[in-house]
């Protein structure tokens, strides 16, 4: 038995935010950083002992030296088993689904999700409860509060296990089970959609480009949709995980996919585009010549899911994340099921995903999953969309024109102001939520305000409730703003602004340009650009 306890103090700041613990990956590195967070998580679910648990990354720099931290640890704290993905890979849906297959007792996910990665970049650690999903609220209370009280950690003086080969190897009295990241994923996947008619789009000429940005859903997407669905070699591009995504930004938008957004707009544009996000978790659709936003995308999948295999038997009902467009609200009013408005963050869809109330979700950051696993799936969304245009016969700007003419268009963007100044961003937020209350009646920008609230989410299932969760104003023709900080960033404080619009006509409009009394009126409410001096925002989505 070579398990010992160190002394250990508690480290400041071990707080999970939006998706898990993200930080400079310096900061992981420091001795002890990842140590402590572990044992918290481990003090919080009432240790270790006896359980199985999940572990896997999106092959991040320093993901292969916290692997071997975090198995070290789970020995020592009693653990009976621990099911690795080969490499210490595992994408971020292929780990819920693994979770929830083996009904395991939760999986430590090693990832920052989005957010670049290398020495100089970001690192993080999630972990996700039986269900598979993201740990809710209370569970990243207990285990921020357990950060604040540790005195020892429990690590094994074990030598490194080798995680290249398949199959078990002890540790310390704890099984290791070294799995294929990929294969129970794919035969997931192939139990949901046509792969039949899939093949056979592909056979037809149908031309694809899939770009993994250098991150996990590489070997997911070869083996899918090239060996299986049998798509010409090339059609997943950047498709080799690299420690620092090789210098790109995983993060599925018009902004970082930039090389893919050209090509889909260029003369020679494929058929269908797509991309995912480090973790992949994200993804982003883009037709020939026309970019799909992810609030449209969700409410498209959601009304055609039903010509997928998978889905056959329609939806319980749609949940979408508050600031995401009402777009999918249309569509569960005409399927008429139930629409859910929940806070920003996968982990507040786990208790309708669990209970049988929602079985599609989006979020208008990319997005997008089902009560397939309890994540959202980068992958999944993509082969949906595939699926819908096998049965359809139609092109991408077809299935939009119909789905607009249908059901209206939300015209809808994101801007976010990164890196700004903590007392800025507070002070702006500040300056907005000081006036909610005397809003409604009032006009700005020629728009009259119907409400304004800083919005609270109480679950329907547990009755928890989460408060401060952004803050919106929704005018009387059902346009909104709404203005929220991030909780996944690792510099300053990023400011997100969404902007909605409904037009029941004109679907042809420059988005920016349609959503511009909606701009104007944000600048006067919260005086975003006057407060922080910046003259725009660094991203548009
Ligand atoms: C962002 C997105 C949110 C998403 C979260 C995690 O959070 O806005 O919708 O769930 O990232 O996505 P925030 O707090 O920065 O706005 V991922 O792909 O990082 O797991
Ligand atoms: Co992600």
């Amino acid at each position: 038995m070579t398990a010992t306890t160190r002394p250990t103090k508690p480290i400041e700041g071990q707080k999970p935010g939006t998706s898990g613990l993200r930080k400079k990956t310096r900061v992981f590195m420091q001795p002890g950083y990842l140590e402590n967070f572990v044992q918290a998580i481990f003090d919080a679910i009432g240790g270790g002992a006896g359980k199985t648990f999940v572990l896997g990354g999106d092959g991040r720099f320093f993901g292969a030296e916290a692997a071997q931290i975090i198995l070290k640890m789970a020995a020592a704290n009693g653990a009976a088993r621990v099911i690795v993905g080969r490499d210490a890979l595992l994408s971020t849906p292929a780990a819920s689904h693994l979770i929830r297959l083996r009904g395991t007792d939760g999986g430590f996910i090693m990832s920052a999700s989005h957010n670049p990665g290398g020495p100089d970049e970001d690192f993080g650690l999630k972990f996700n409860t039986t269900n598979g999903g993201p740990a809710p609220e209370a569970v990243t209370d207990a285990i921020f509060a357990a950060s604040g009280k540790l005195s020892q950690i429990h690590i094994s003086d074990a030598a490194d296990i080798d995680l290249s080969r398949l199959g078990e190897v002890d540790l310390d009295g704890m099984v290791v089970e070294v799995v294929d990241p990929v294969a129970d994923y794919a035969a997931l996947m192939e139990s949901l959609f046509d792969f039949a008619a899939l093949k056979s789009l592909f056979a037809g000429g149908f031309r694809m480009r899939y770009d993994a940005m250098n991150a996990i859903t590489g070997p997911y997407a070869t083996e899918i949709i090239q060996n299986r669905l049998e798509a010409p070699a090339g059609t997943v591009v950047n498709a080799t995980p690299l420690p620092d995504f090789g210098g790109l930004h995983p993060d599925p938008n018009p902004t970082w996919a930039k090389a893919l957004m050209d090509e889909m707009m260029g003369p020679d544009a494929p058929d269908f585009g797509a991309a995912s996000d480090g973790d992949g978790d994200r993804n982003m659709v883009v037709g020939r010549g026309i970019y799909v936003s992810p609030s449209d995308s969700l409410a498209v999948l959601a009304a055609n899911a039903h010509l997928a295999p998978g889905y056959s038997a329609g939806l319980k009902g749609i949940a979408r994340s508050m600031p995401t467009s009402t777009a999918a609200d249309r569509v569960a009013e005409a399927l008429g099921i139930p629409a859910y408005e929940t806070p920003t963050g996968w982990k507040f869809f786990g208790n309708l995903l669990d209970a049988g109330r929602a079985t599609i979700c989006g979020e208008e950051s990319f997005g997008t999953g089902s009560d397939h696993v309890r994540e959202k799936d980068g992958l999944w969304a993509v082969l949906l969309w595939l699926n819908v245009l096998a049965a359809r016969g139609q092109a991408v700007a077809e299935i939009m024109g119909d789905h607009w003419a249908k059901f209206g268009r939300n015209y809808y963007s994101r801007h976010d102001y990164e890196a700004l100044p903590v007392a800025d961003a507070q002070a702006i937020t500040d300056r907005l939520r000081g006036k909610l209350s005397s809003l409604p009646g009032t006009k700005v920008a020629g728009m009259e305000i119907a409400m304004a609230d800083d919005f609270a989410y109480a679950d329907p299932v547990d009755g928890s409730v989460s408060s401060n969760q952004g803050l919106r104003v929704v005018f009387t023709d059902g346009s909104r703003l709404v203005v929220r900080l991030s909780g996944t960033g690792t510099e300053g404080a990023t400011l997100r602004l969404y902007l909605e619009r409904y037009a029941d006509r004109g679907f042809d409009q420059d988005v920016q340009q349609a959503l511009d009394p909606l701009i104007q009126a944000a600048e006067a409410l919260a005086g975003i650009r006057e407060i922080s001096g910046r003259t725009g925002p660094d991203v548009i989505t």
